[in-house]
């Protein structure tokens, strides 16, 4: 989507602070973090929100869970983290752009 933040920031049109790229996933530090890290997990493909995917996105679901405890631990949240999808308004989504929220504290 040509005005969607992530869809930009996945596609290198505008910077963030990455930790992980691959052909189907990016990550990159939140600009607000709630705690010492906190960065988010998107898909590269533009879904809206959780509430958005079918059968057909259970692959690219897995593989941003999966990421999550790996990357967590090379930000070094080893002592564990918080994981959050904010969904629709309201659950305290801004950025209607799928993400996986993790965050905590060394
Ligand atoms: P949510 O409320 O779940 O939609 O969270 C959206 C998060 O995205 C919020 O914690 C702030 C973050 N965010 C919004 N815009 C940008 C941006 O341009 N760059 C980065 N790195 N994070 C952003």
């Amino acid at each position: 989507m040509s005005d969607c933040i992530f869809c930009k920031i996945a596609a290198g049109d505008i910077p963030a602070n990455k930790v992980y790229e691959d052909d189907d996933v990016v990550a990159f530090h939140d600009i607000k973090p709630a705690g010492d890290v906190h960065f988010l997990l998107v898909p590269k493909r533009h879904v809206e929100s959780l509430a958005h995917c079918g059968a057909d996105d259970a692959v690219m679901l897995g593989k941003l869970l999966l990421l999550v405890p790996k990357l967590a631990a090379e930000q070094g949240l080893e002592r564990g983290f918080k994981t959050a999808i904010n969904t629709g308004r309201g659950g305290g989504q801004e950025v209607f752009h799928l993400h996986v929220h993790v965050y905590g504290n060394k």
